[in-house]
């Protein structure tokens, strides 16, 4: 028993130890409240799924009730303001020269003085009369006149306004049809 009692009187030494007026420091108490059961555990809140984006359907537009404007023009009547004349308008006298009957030009050869003009009518098909020369069964056109190949009731004109020697012949048949215009002056 003496353990016992030197721990009581432990105990109340500690206590006698105080002397009069002094306070006890007071009782070393744990501040630390345990958390008690029931107590509101903090509960973390499950930040909820934001709202998910549902996407706006694109409307399509509506529909265009536009009514067409567009008036049409009214349709333009056009007025030939074009004859067929020839470009090459006649100077002087006219001769004649007929293309065929048959592969000839008819006379084929003419002479006529500056400034006169040839008239070529097709009494035949299909012919031409073509500046140039042939040589052997080759002829070449020199540019000065041609007047495209052409059917019976056609009519050409040539003007030849300087002196010279103008041969031609028909580009369908060639050499087989050759002409010659000489120009005086
Ligand atoms: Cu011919």
């Amino acid at each position: 028993m003496k353990i016992e009692g030197e721990r009581r009187a432990a105990e109340q030494g500690e206590r006698m130890r105080l002397g009069a007026g002094e306070q006890p420091l007071g009782l070393f108490q744990s501040t630390l409240t345990p958390p008690q059961p029931g107590a509101p555990t903090s509960t973390p809140t499950p930040t909820p799924p934001g709202p998910t984006a549902t996407p706006t359907p694109t409307v399509p537009g509506p529909t265009s009730t536009r009514t067409p404007t567009i008036t049409v023009p009214p349709t333009l009547t056009r007025t030939p303001t074009r004859t067929a004349t020839p470009t090459i308008t006649p100077s002087g006298t006219i001769h004649d020269v007929s293309i065929g009957p048959g592969f000839v030009f008819n006379p084929p050869t003419i002479s006529i003085p500056a400034g006169d003009t040839v008239r070529w009518t097709w009494n035949g098909s299909p012919h031409s009369t073509t500046s140039g020369s042939c040589s052997g069964s080759v002829c070449t056109p020199n540019g000065i006149w041609n007047s495209g190949t052409h059917n019976a009731g056609f009519v050409f004109i040539q003007n030849f306004p300087s002196a010279g020697t103008f041969p031609y012949f028909c580009q369908v048949h060639l050499s087989m049809m050759q002409g010659t215009i000489t120009v005086t002056p």
